[in-house]
């Protein structure tokens, strides 16, 4: 009866497509954000068009590259987190590293956490918090404790459909549907609705948002669901300037800037890395042409024209304002991921209390998160990411408020601490800064029967056209600006424990509650880049 199972994968994208939906209902705010996001997106696409003749996407393509997505959800209690762990599971959702964040420095929160994802090129992911309850002293952590106990955010029949999953190794088509329902109206919803106003004003005024967060809602409710754009700095100067933020000539000036990196920036690695359509034998055939002198401000011109348009307005909107900057590296370093968003609504609570007695209050959790993938680093190219990272914060620090009086030389702070990067997959690859997979090109072939492959050395041979070089990409979070999220969206910093002793927590920790090993992204991505050399090798006769 395997056949009558619904593919994993499949319902892994529907999942994800109804959850965008449900978000999408429930905060306007993330709809238009969609919206700003294509219509930017559309305009990227078009100047690749100019930038490399023959390149298209179709609508369906476009949607794939900008439909793929992460959540992020706060759990409260083990057995939950275990519950959370096997319905991913249905989905082919793995849990991928171990985020510890109590561990990070001012940021601190009592948080442990993992990725649930697919193991090879995972499209969508859900960073999934656990609520460390003894980092608390005894009074509060039982307060906590007590609130979490009576709540039960999976339903009886929802259970049922998980348990089914497992002992038939996947669901029918109905069952799964059923499942995804149970997401969308229970386990992950907004419902507007929480408990015990007293608890809840306590936690927060103790510095304990998170908390209270957690414990006073009746469900796993999404607090953010990030699409992917195909240029950072473009999309922000768009929302900036839908938000009203920033002046007509304010994004003219950002996007033209923006745009001038892109037309730099998005070579063949860049496509490869954006577009999963392009086969090599496709993207190596694209030639690359002069973009006409005028394409960057037509573009801009149209794109100051649409987004001014009456449905863009999102300055009517209620909100809080856009971050002043992106986290992750600077624009012209393409590794690891770079994040950005408009900060977390005040929305509206009813808060239900034991008594019966209704208060009506608001909660600031929820934001509008936006990001850019680029490679994955190699544990050198990671060390060299921190160092450089600290050096942009340290330059920061000392020209506080810069972001907003003067953005281009608040950008050039983080682009001079990034100065020893390289730029180019091909330097990066030779570096050994990020990791790549490798393949021998027809021509590669060639000269290995004929014994005229000039070099040994794989990013020599791929300099001569003898093999391919794809970057991989990464796939995970990044703690620190993790720890920067939960702060700028709770609207408060760190915590520090109030515990008798400050308890440490450990990867073996996590991985008890989740009843199963969290799999180690580092690991594949090395293996991924080994095996591809080692065959590379053979197939050329030099291994
Ligand atoms: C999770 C924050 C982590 C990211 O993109 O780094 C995250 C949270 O706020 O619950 O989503
Ligand atoms: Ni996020």
């Amino acid at each position: 009866m395997a056949d009558v199972h619904a593919d994993k994968l499949a319902l892994q994208h529907r999942l994800f497509a109804e959850l965008s939906r449900m978000f999408g209902r429930e905060v306007p705010l993330y709809d238009k954000s969609l919206l700003v996001n294509r219509v930017v997106n559309e305009h990227l696409v078009a100047l690749l068009g100019a930038l490399w003749p023959g390149f298209t996407v179709s609508p369906e393509q476009l949607e794939q590259a900008s439909g793929e997505r992460h959540g992020a959800i706060r759990i409260g209690r083990p057995d939950e987190y275990r519950w959370i762990a096997r319905f991913f599971a249905q989905f082919a959702l793995e849990p991928h590293a171990f985020y510890d964040m109590t561990n990070v420095g001012a940021k601190s929160q009592p948080i442990i956490a993992t990725a649930f994802r697919s193991r090879l090129q995972p499209e969508h992911r859900v960073f999934t918090s656990l609520l460390m309850t003894d980092w608390f002293d005894p009074a509060t952590r039982a307060r906590i404790e007590a609130a979490l106990a009576g709540r039960q955010v999976f339903s009886v029949a929802a259970k049922r459909l998980i348990e089914q999953g497992e002992r038939d190794g996947g669901l029918s088509f109905a069952d799964a549907d059923a499942l995804i329902r149970e997401a969308t109206e229970r386990i992950f919803k907004w419902t507007g609705r929480a408990r015990d106003h007293a608890l809840y004003t306590e936690l927060s005024k103790a510095g304990f948002k998170i908390a209270a967060d957690i414990a006073c809602f009746d469900s796993h409710h999404l607090n953010h669901l990030t699409p992917n754009t195909l240029w950072m700095d473009l999309y922000t100067s768009a929302m900036k300037f839908c938000l009203g933020e920033l002046g007509e000539a304010g994004f003219r000036l950002h996007a033209t800037i923006a745009l001038g990196h892109f037309a730099v920036q998005a070579d063949r690695d860049y496509l490869r890395l954006h577009f999963r359509h392009l086969s090599p034998a496709k993207l190596a055939a694209l030639a690359p042409a002069d973009l006409p002198e005028d394409a960057i401000s037509v573009h801009v011109d149209a794109l100051a024209k649409r987004l001014k348009q009456d449905d863009l307005n999102l300055s009517r909107h209620k909100h809080s304002g856009f971050k002043d900057s992106t986290e992750g590296p600077p624009t012209n370093v393409p590794v690891l991921l770079r994040q950005d968003s408009y900060k977390a609504l005040t929305e509206p609570v009813v808060f239900v209390n034991a008594d019966g007695t209704e208060v009506a209050a608001t909660h600031t959790a929820r934001f509008g998160e936006i990001e850019q993938r680029f490679y994955a680093t190699t544990p050198k190219g990671r060390a060299l990411y921190d160092r450089c990272l600290a050096a942009a914060d340290a330059a920061k620090e000392q020209h506080p408020g810069l972001a907003k009086k003067d953005f281009v030389a608040y950008e050039k702070l983080a682009a001079d601490a990034f100065a020893s990067f390289h730029r180019t997959l091909l330097e990066l690859v030779e570096q050994g800064l990020v990791h790549a997979r490798f393949a021998a090109t027809d021509a590669g072939r060639a000269a290995a029967k004929a014994g005229k492959l000039p070099a040994r050395d794989l990013v020599a041979l791929a300099r001569a056209g003898f093999v391919t070089v794809e970057g991989l990409r990464y796939e995970d979070f990044l703690p620190i600006s993790a720890a920067g999220i939960f702060a700028s969206n709770l609207q408060q910093y760190g915590t520090q424990s109030t515990a008798h002793a400050r308890p440490t927590y450990t990867q073996a920790k996590l991985e008890e509650v989740l009843g199963r090993k969290i799999i180690d992204p580092n690991e594949t991505y090395a293996a991924l880049e080994a095996e591809s050399r080692a065959a590379t090798l053979r197939e050329l006769g030099l291994g």
